[in-house]
């Protein structure tokens, strides 16, 4: 798996050396068996794992610490083939009591507090995941399930064709465009994400069907752009060092089709370059996306300084990263939604 990787806060940054060198001090063994590859990847997951501690630290939100305990609980049994699940918890348990020793050497007094209530949180989630016992890919169906699951077993079988042919057939058989962005290809990315996280599949068919799924949504582009305008103007961009860009291009695609104008920046957006585009285009709408916890801080940032320097734009946040967090609610901004659908119709009866 290779790992999103951010600029860390200076006294994160130590504390991260100071987790990786007393891991390799703690086993002669293995820190002579390491090559140089390995040895850095395991730098980059004790630094992952430091760069969800400091989000939830900063943005003060101790959810989002507990649940990345569980997902990297559940990601890592599978590939820990030989170690029981009570084994891996009390490996993860002793690397959050690492973090702990270290912390305590590296970082100021006054975050140790908060910093030990978090630990505690992701000690505890981890044992209650290993009690549940192996998760299974969520199978709560949903309002188009017939449509999302063929759609889903056409790019698990690598049929190109047939999930591209599959999402033009739905919107000739009637279903709005709209809902088969967000209701069926939404949704079966979402399970292809699920699948990966259980190394149910690989790597490179998490790539596959995100190809895919870029293709199947370029052929509305005819339909999308030939839309009656409505001289409003939307711009759309993800924050930080952001790759997941389904999302956003989504809500630019929707809006498109509502008869918007849509200036979308994609991916990885620097904070300069989102102030300098809302400076030349003047947008109605700015909607910033975020699918990892770890751009939040930055996502915020970003609210602040567009608010600062641009008070006429509404602001909208959204992505996963907002899932199962109210955070946004005390952000300077106009709209949180779940999906691009509802951020359309929001816009459409506000502005
Ligand atoms: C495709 C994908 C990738 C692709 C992205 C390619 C691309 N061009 O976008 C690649 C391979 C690059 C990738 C990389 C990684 N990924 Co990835 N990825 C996914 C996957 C499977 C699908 C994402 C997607 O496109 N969904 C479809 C879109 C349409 O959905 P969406 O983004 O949620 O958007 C909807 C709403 O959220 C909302 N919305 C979105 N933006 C906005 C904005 C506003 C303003 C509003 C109002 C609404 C809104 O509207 C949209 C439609 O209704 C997800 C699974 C999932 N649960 O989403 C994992 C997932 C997001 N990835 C994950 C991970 C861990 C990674 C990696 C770290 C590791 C890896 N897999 O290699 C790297 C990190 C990359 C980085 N530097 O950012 C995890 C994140 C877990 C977590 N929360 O910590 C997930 C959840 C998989 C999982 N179940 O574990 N990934």
């Amino acid at each position: 798996m290779s790992l999103l990787l951010m600029e860390q806060d200076a006294d994160f940054l130590k504390l991260t050396n100071e987790i990786f060198t007393r891991q390799l001090a703690a086993n002669h063994t293995l820190n002579n068996m390491l090559t140089d590859r390995a040895r850095q990847k395991m730098y980059q997951d004790v630094k992952y794992n430091i760069d969800f501690l400091y989000t939830a630290l900063c943005l003060e939100d101790d959810g989002i610490y507990a649940r990345y305990a569980r997902w990297l609980y559940q990601l890592l049994t599978p590939l820990m083939t030989g170690c029981s699940r009570e084994s891996l918890r009390d490996i993860m348990t002793e690397h959050y009591e690492l973090i702990r020793t270290c912390m305590s050497k590296t970082l100021s007094y006054e975050k140790h507090d908060r910093l030990h209530r978090l630990l505690n949180g992701a000690i505890k989630a981890t044992a209650e995941e290993c009690d549940a016992g192996p998760p299974a890919p969520s199978s709560a169906p949903v309002k188009y399930e017939k449509e999302v699951t063929r759609y889903l077993d056409c790019l698990l079988q690598s049929d190109t064709e047939g999930a591209l042919a599959l999402v033009t057939g739905c919107v000739k058989e009637g279903i709005p465009l709209d809902d088969v962005c967000s209701d069926i290809v939404a949704e079966a990315m979402r399970r292809v994400g699920e699948l990966w996280h259980l190394h149910l599949i690989s790597v490179d068919m998490e790539h596959y069907c995100t190809s895919v799924t870029q293709m199947a949504l370029s052929q509305f582009y005819p339909l999308i752009f030939g839309q009656p305008r409505k001289g409003k103007t939307v711009l759309i961009a993800c924050v930080g060092s952001e790759l997941h860009e389904i999302g956003a291009r989504m809500i630019a695609d929707l809006f498109e089709y509502s008869g918007w104008d849509s200036i979308y920046l994609g991916a990885a957006v620097p904070v300069e370059t989102l102030l300098s585009a809302a400076e030349k285009y003047q947008p109605d709408l700015i909607a910033l996306s975020v699918t990892m916890p770890q751009h939040l801080p930055l996502c915020r940032n970003a609210v602040e300084q567009l608010r600062e320097k641009f008070p006429k734009p509404k602001i909208a946040v959204g992505g996963n990263a907002f899932t199962d967090t109210k955070i946004w609610k005390s952000w300077n901004v106009d709209i949180y939604t779940e999906d691009a659908k509802a951020l359309v119709q929001w816009a459409d009866n506000t502005l």
